[in-house]
């Protein structure tokens, strides 16, 4: 039995792995679980799988837990949930949490030697160079569980990097694709949070809509793929039916397809190298019909040029571009800031931030201090 735990259990990719989980009965058994809130699921969770450790991020849920699960181990708070990621009991740990606080626990796991099904792509957008490097020297591998990058690793399996021409990620377009760009101003919290494809956290929904979640995913390509940047295309495609393509130096163009069904994804990140015998719903192309391609809009949706630039100008900008994300998607969330405001917001800050060549983990933190504070001021003056 292969060895599991999982961080961010009861959101979104969290609760599809378990459902993944399930229907391996036998294969897999969960060692750990971690939640930031829900504290209910997460205990209802752990008795389900019989799991030995859970960790609460929130500490004040720490005694319903204790009530709950009087046999457990139950630990609270960030250093909890730090010390649940360098468990290096398991065989495999998966990464479902979201945003920037995601990358400490990835860096953990591969600290002691545990492979990690990645969720959690702001880990590769702020630390890629970093967590190769660890991964090298921990003989430690990442195995992406974002759909794109699913896509893209079955594509390359037994192919040889250097034979590679370009990678060419693929986005819905989000749910603003057809929207005239002057009609941008008036976009509502209700309106981004519809997802036309994916069933999907809030965060990364809104990421969707103003298509940085394409951005970070670029820039997370060029991490877990070590390809040029120049070499890492997006091409719109509203049915999400293709996951991604690579075209070989040839012309030839391998592509994966699918249903938009995470649970793909998240069992081959489990099951790799074998694609397991249990099938999710299936594709039938008659039914599909059609399938279009556009190329982004990037008047539009001008996050996608800030990542591309990020990643251009390297070093921090990255974290800078990241940080500022978590920052300005959660003020929209909370309506303190308007849907145009979120590129306008996200590239001040990271103008003014201070530029770090090739940023550690120390540096990393002091950046996301910095972007905080940098954009207190900016959103207190910009509020509507
Ligand atoms: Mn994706």
């Amino acid at each position: 039995m292969k060895k599991i735990g999982i961080l961010g259990s009861t959101g979104s990719i969290g609760t599809q792995t378990l459902e993944v989980i399930d229907k391996n009965s036998g294969k897999y058994q969960v060692d750990f679980l971690s939640a930031k809130t829900n504290a209910k699921l997460l205990c209802e969770q752990a008795k389900k799988y019989n799991v030995k450790t859970i960790c609460i991020l929130d500490e004040s849920h720490f005694d319903f837990c204790k009530r709950k699960l009087p046999e457990a181990e139950i630990l609270f708070g960030r250093k909890g949930l730090l010390s649940l990621a360098s468990n290096n009991q398991i065989d495999l740990m998966v990464n479902a949490l979201v945003g920037s606080s995601g990358m400490q626990p990835t860096v953990n796991a591969i600290n002691s030697g545990v492979d990690v099904a990645l969720s959690n792509k702001e880990s590769m957008v702020m630390a890629g160079s970093y967590i190769n490097d660890l991964c090298d020297k921990n003989n430690v591998e990442i195995f992406p569980m974002d759909s794109e990058h699913s896509a893209i690793w079955q594509c390359l399996r037994g192919e040889s990097m250097d034979q590679i021409n370009k990678i060419i990620l693929t986005g819905s377009g989000g749910p603003f694709r057809t929207k005239p760009i002057k009609d941008f101003d008036n976009i509502q919290l209700e309106d981004a949070l519809k997802h036309p494809n994916w069933d999907m956290g809030k965060k990364i929904t809104i990421d969707s809509a103003t298509m940085m979640n394409k951005g970070l995913e670029v820039i997370e390509a060029y991490w877990l793929f070590k390809v040029p940047i120049e070499k890492i295309e997006i091409i719109v495609h509203p049915q999400s039916i293709v996951h991604s393509l690579v075209e070989f130096i040839d012309g030839s163009i391998k592509a994966q397809l699918g249903l938009p069904d995470m649970k793909i994804p998240i069992q081959y990140a489990l099951s790799y190298p074998n694609h397991d015998n249990i099938k999710w719903q299936s594709l039938d192309l008659s039914k599909i019909k059609l399938l279009t391609f556009e190329s982004p809009d990037l008047k539009k949706f001008p996050c996608i040029k800030l990542a591309y630039d990020a990643i251009k100008k390297g070093g921090s900008h990255p974290v800078a571009l990241n940080v500022a994300n978590d920052i300005v998607v959660e003020s929209f969330l909370n309506r303190d800031i308007s849907f145009n405001q979120i590129p306008k917001f996200i590239e001040t800050a990271i103008e003014h931030h201070s530029y770090i060549n090739s940023p550690d983990l120390n540096d990393i933190n002091n950046i996301q201090t910095e972007i905080e504070d940098i954009l207190k001021l900016i959103i207190k003056k910009g509020s509507r």
